[in-house]
Formats: C-alpha cells, structure tokens, sequence
C-alpha cells in the first residue's frame, strides 16, 4: 500500500480524549492496511523523554523532540498519530514546520474543562485543584487553544466512533492510495 504519510497531531486538555482518539484512529489505520503508529505519554514521557516534566521549558523541549520523531516516522512512510496537551501555539507552529507541506494536521480535541475535570479518570485535577500539582495545564498552567485547527473533534458530545468516522471523512484525499 502506497499511501502517503502525515502526522495527526491531537491537541486539547488532560482528559479531553486525545489517547483514546489517537488509539481508535489508529486501529482504523491498522485494520485497512496502513501503516501507522501513535506517540503519546506512554511510550515517550516514559522513555526518550523521562528526564522532562511540565514547567515551561520542558513542555517545549517535549513538544520539540516529538515533533522531531514524528518526522522520522513521516520520512519512514508512516501515518503518526500524536497525543500530547501542545498547550501552546507556537510549539504546534514550530512542529508544523518541520514536517512538509501538508503534512501536518492539527486536531483539536474540544471538550470543555468542566466536562475534563468532571471525568477526572487519574485524579490529578483534584490533585491540581488542592494543589499537590503545580502548573497544571487548564487549572494553574495555560491552555492555548487552537485558533484554525485543521480538524475539530468535540469529544463530550460526540462518541468516538463518531469522530473516528469524521476524521476518515477529513482525511478522504490523503488516505486515498
Ligand atoms: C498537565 C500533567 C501534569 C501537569 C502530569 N499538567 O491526563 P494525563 O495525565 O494522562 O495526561 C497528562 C499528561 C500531559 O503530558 P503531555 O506530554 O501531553 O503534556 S505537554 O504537551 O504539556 O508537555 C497528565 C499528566 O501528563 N500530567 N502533570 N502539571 N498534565
């Protein structure tokens, strides 16, 4: 299958849904004979990564190094789909950059912070509301939502395979062979 290679790059707040998207997409990708992978906290804040945390300074530094894997994995022929908060704008510039023409799609998973902080499944807004975590991202660290996504996917009033089914539809002319 000779199917082009770009990067799906998820954005939005802790809990929005940007893994869960990531991973069903991906699967769709897999299933139909694409190759493709997903780059989220569990495989890089865990490894190439573990040196960073979530001041200012290593959340561009995570953001830096990531969008340089994900154009690796572009040059290798592969559909990369990312999961990171990229709170701010000019990282997810930056990382545009980097990768050709085209090839960069920025998803925003909106969902509110209401519905994020309700869904709290780890704990850490409760844990960033007494404030056991500092700079947390939507609570005591910004969030800087994206002002012309190339996709936006509403994850508290859609399913996922509702907007699984959108970005195959948005993706119709890349996904073509
Ligand atoms: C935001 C934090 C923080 C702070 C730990 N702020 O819901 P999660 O747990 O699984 O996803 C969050 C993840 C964010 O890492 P990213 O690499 O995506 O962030 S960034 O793009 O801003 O570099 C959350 C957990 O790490 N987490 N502390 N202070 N999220």
């Amino acid at each position: 299958n000779n199917h082009s290679a770009f990067v799906l790059w998820f954005t939005g707040l802790s809990g929005s849904g940007k893994s869960t998207l990531a991973n069903a997409i991906d699967r769709y990708f897999h299933d139909h004979g694409y190759r493709s992978y997903v780059l989220d906290g569990d495989n890089v804040r865990h490894g190439l990564n573990n040196d960073l945390g979530f001041s200012e300074e290593d959340r561009v530094e995570n953001i830096r190094r990531i969008s340089e894997v994900a154009r690796l994995f572009v040059d290798a022929g592969h559909i990369v789909s990312t999961a990171f908060i990229s709170p701010y704008a000019d990282d997810r510039a930056r990382a545009r950059e980097r990768l050709p023409d085209g090839r960069f799609i920025e998803v925003f998973v909106d969902c509110p912070l209401e519905t994020c902080e309700a869904r709290d499944p780890k704990g850490l807004y409760k844990k960033a509301r007494s404030g056991e975590i500092p700079s947390f991202t939507g609570i005591s660290a910004p969030y800087e939502a994206p002002v012309d996504p190339d996709i936006t996917l509403q994850t508290g009033t859609r399913s996922t395979e509702e907007n699984v089914h959108e970005l195959v539809e948005q993706l119709e002319d890349l996904l073509r062979p």
